[in-house]
């Protein structure tokens, strides 16, 4: 089986690579063709173009930035589906981006005649790297049924939720839950802060508290050294908020959150990890 992979970013990479990793011949194509260097010295196969690379993989991914971007490469002039040879192939989405897009790719997808999963994934670049990626599906049974030993190279599991559209739904709730997240624990060591406890050794208590998790734990380094070097883009949390919004959420954190990484990207803090949010709320306190 022959695997394309569309979108060479902080994800795509290192996802491509445990594709790789596993012994799958793999083919990769990116917008900024200097990106692809990384995994052709992994054994990867560049083609020039999109429609080389459709032509000649049987399973497409595509992990690309957002809706814009994931329209255009499915649906734009030379995208998947303008492809001589694109109907039969399965194509499995891992952005994130809304469930409509979701739904409007997969419409064009089955008038093309192209099988498609939306199979975004919770987790950032430490996860994709160990192939501990929580994959979360919409589309046919039978497809995710092709799809899943492809995906147990991703992440350490993949959930089935229901027809196109489900997978996005499901990620964009998982991530309301990490803004809230993540700004709460910056709100909290400024408040410690101001109340003259170090940083330190609240996040210590918190660590070691009931709340303490992998993801605070993780994000300790960047706090203490205030270096923010994208784990996972403070603009992509900043999207996804959007996207929930626009999906209808509409209760007093999410409206909250969404507020905060709003004007957190507006300040130019976009490109560094989400965690980042931290240096708008101590500008604002
Ligand atoms: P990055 O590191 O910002 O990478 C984004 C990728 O998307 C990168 O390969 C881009 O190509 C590609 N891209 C963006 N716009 C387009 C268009 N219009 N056409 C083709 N390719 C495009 O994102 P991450 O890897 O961190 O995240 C990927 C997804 O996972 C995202 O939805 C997150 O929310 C979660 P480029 O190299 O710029 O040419």
């Amino acid at each position: 089986m022959k695997i394309g992979w569309i979108g060479l970013g902080n994800m795509g990479i290192p996802m491509a690579g445990n594709l790789l990793a596993a012994g799958y011949d793999v083919y990769v194509w990116n917008r900024t063709a200097e990106k692809t260097a990384p995994l052709v010295a992994q054994g990867a196969t560049r083609t020039e173009t999109l429609a080389q690379l459709v032509a000649t993989c049987d399973v497409l991914f595509t992990m690309v930035s957002d809706d814009e971007a994931v329209k255009a490469v499915y649906g734009g002039p030379e995208g998947i589906l303008a492809c001589p040879g694109a109907d039969g192939k399965l194509a499995i989405d891992m952005s994130t981006v809304s469930p409509a897009t979701s739904r409007w790719i997969a419409e064009r997808c089955q008038q093309a005649g192209v099988r498609f999963l939306d199979a975004p994934v919770s987790g950032s670049v430490g996860p994709a790297k160990e192939g501990t990626l929580v994959i979360m599906v919409g589309g046919e049974p039978g497809d995710y049924t092709q799809a899943k030993p492809l995906l147990e190279h991703l992440g350490k599991i993949s959930l089935h939720l229901g027809a196109n559209g489900a997978g996005t739904s499901a990620k964009l709730a998982i991530n309301l839950l990490l803004g809230i997240t993540v700004q709460g624990v910056a709100e909290t060591l400024l408040f410690a802060r101001s109340l003259g406890i170090e940083s330190e050794q609240m996040l210590k208590i918190i660590s070691e508290s009931a709340v303490g998790t992998p993801l605070i734990r993780g994000k300790a380094t960047s706090i203490l050294a205030d270096d923010y070097p994208a784990a996972f883009a403070l603009k992509h949390m900043a999207k996804d908020l959007r996207l929930a919004r626009e999906a209808g959420v509409s209760t007093p954190l999410a409206e909250s959150v969404d507020a905060s990484y709003r004007h957190a990207l507006h300040e130019g803090l976009g490109e560094l990890d989400l965690m980042a949010i931290i240096r708008h709320l101590e500008q604002k306190s």
